[in-house]
């Protein structure tokens, strides 16, 4: 199995799209060799990451869609994971999602995985850390994370992400004091999608001026309006990316506190593995009905003793 799971790594890493759908089903489902693909991966600041974030049918995936065929022209070779919301509302939206992508399903230099969200909470997936170091081990000068906001998820994709473009539209209303205050935190790029609507331009200029308010004196966070349909205002998109990823090469405090949870949850889950909670709630059953238990000392002999259970 670990020779076989090395040989995936090494296609992948020699830019074999099949070893590389074929390693993220590994990772995903957690079979045999997980670990060991896992412990393989090298560190890899080459692909960038771009998080687009933003309300359901904000247009996220029309932007990807036209984001891809702009890098198709310069050469680039990207990679498109889509978080899949798990609510079945999403449905429809999700097969116009396939039906925009298949464009580019046979093509050498786009690779395009969706996952499942699989109900955690905020809507990422729960190994979306570990996918993306798999995909980082690929070769792509990019990779595309669509998830739609909701919450933690956009904590979680600030953290994984070397630039996060956050995607809002008129009919969310134009309203920009009931953005949630974290967006501010997380957003390297908003983009107003779907300027062609009546009010775009009253949503763009509140968000501008909100903007403006929080900058410091060295930075901004730019604003920039797009037709995603039409492939409008891409370039103006694809030219703050690359500003932004020029001015930020050094590691964020977002991914490290990232990378700090997760680890922090691994090392619990593995400290944990030979626990069972069953036994642990069965002996503090016979605890309590011996009328002398105490939280405290249970813990700390729970602790002390050498052979968990
Ligand atoms: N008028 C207009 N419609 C757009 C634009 N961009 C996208 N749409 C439409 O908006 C709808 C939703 O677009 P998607 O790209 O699927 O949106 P999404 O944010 O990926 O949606 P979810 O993944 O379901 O959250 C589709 O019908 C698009 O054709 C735009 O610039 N203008
Ligand atoms: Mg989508």
């Amino acid at each position: 199995m670990q020779g076989k799971v090395k040989q995936i790594l090494a296609a992948i890493q020699s830019g074999d799209f099949k070893a590389l759908a074929r390693g993220i089903t590994i990772v995903e489902n957690e079979l045999n060799g997980f670990e060991v693909l896992m412990s393989s991966l090298k560190q890899n600041n080459q692909a960038k990451v771009i998080g687009i974030t933003g309300p359901p049918g904000a247009g996220k995936s029309t932007l990807v869609n036209a984001l891809l065929h702009h890098w198709l022209q310069t050469g680039k070779r990207v990679a498109v994971i889509a978080v899949d919301p798990s609510s079945p509302f999403n449905f429809g939206a999700l097969l116009g999602d396939r039906i925009r992508m298949s464009d580019f399903y046979n093509n050498p230099n786009i690779f395009i995985r969706s996952l499942a969200s699989r109900g955690t909470l905020g809507g990422l997936s729960a190994k979306i850390v570990e996918i993306t170091e798999l995909v980082k081990n690929g070769v792509f000068d990019f990779i595309l994370i669509e998830t739609v906001g909701v919450g933690q998820s956009e904590v979680e994709i600030a953290g994984l992400a070397d630039c996060t473009i956050v995607t809002l539209v008129p009919e969310a209303g134009d309203e920009v004091q009931t953005l949630k205050a974290g967006i501010m935190e997380i957003a390297n790029i908003f983009v107003v999608n779907k300027a062609d609507r009546d009010n775009a331009e009253s949503l763009y200029r509140n968000l501008k001026s909100l903007v403006h308010e929080k900058a410091n004196s060295s930075y901004e966070i730019p604003v920039l309006k797009s037709i995603a349909i039409h492939k409008q205002g891409i370039d103006q998109i694809v030219e703050a990316i690359e500003k932004h990823l020029s001015l930020h090469q050094e590691f964020s405090e977002k991914a490290l506190q990232l990378l700090t949870e997760k680890a922090w949850q691994l090392i619990i889950a593995h400290k944990m593995k030979d626990t069972s909670k069953t036994q642990l709630k069965a002996t503090i059953k016979n605890s309590l009905e011996s009328g002398n238990f105490n939280l405290y000392s249970f813990v700390i002999q729970f602790i002390n003793r050498k052979n968990n259970y």
